[in-house]
């Protein structure tokens, strides 16, 4: 499903972050360190190859909320955007720390010409932040950001599960 907020498309699919041909830009759930990982940081380095974690290096270790720009390699996008969402229970106050991972990604995004952009969503595999208040927090952060941003055009936010799928919906559809 999608919706428009000025002049801004916000889609909310069911699919693979690695897979997102057509976007500008992929967003990493990472680590501190931009190593390759478990879930979306381990797909993302798979599938950009061994010149991604040699980029990401020097670039290391990012803060909590922070994002940070490289190229995409073998991936089918230009960039990947790299930031580091909370650990649930223990980074706080998470809410706020979530949010910022989406309006420095779309900022970074934006300030290097990107039209186009695809988050997984952040936090809620391995770092346990519970799916339908990540939703809650990661749309309202995309759409707040929506009227400060002058190239992206495209949203996406990719959801792995169906389960995850429904709930984005259902949030995004109350907006
Ligand atoms: N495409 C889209 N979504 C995915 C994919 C994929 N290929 N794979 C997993 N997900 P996670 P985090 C979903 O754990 O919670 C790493 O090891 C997944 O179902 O990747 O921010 C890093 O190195 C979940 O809903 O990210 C860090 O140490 C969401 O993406 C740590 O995990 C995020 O899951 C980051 O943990």
């Amino acid at each position: 499903m999608e919706r428009k907020f000025n002049n801004i498309v916000l889609e909310i699919i069911q699919g693979d972050i690695t897979k997102q041909t057509g976007c500008d830009a992929v967003v990493n759930a990472a680590n501190a360190e931009l190593l390759p990982g478990g879930g979306v940081a381990g797909a993302i380095h798979r599938a950009a190859g061994p010149d991604l974690v040699k980029e990401c290096i020097p670039l290391a270790p990012i803060k909590t909320g922070e994002a940070v720009i490289t190229k995409a390699y073998n991936l089918p996008n230009k960039y990947v955007v790299h930031c580091l969402g909370p650990v649930y229970g223990k980074d706080k106050p998470e809410n706020v720390l979530l949010s910022n991972c989406y309006v420095n990604a779309l900022k970074i995004a934006d300030e290097n010409n990107v039209e186009s952009i695809a988050f997984p969503a952040i936090s809620t595999g391995i770092f346990g932040y519970p799916i339908e208040d990540a939703a809650e927090v990661s749309i309202k952060a995309i759409v707040d950001t929506t009227p400060i941003l002058k190239k992206i055009k495209v949203i996406r936010i990719v959801l792995f599960d169906f389960d995850s799928f429904s709930i984005h919906k259902n949030v995004l559809e109350k907006f």
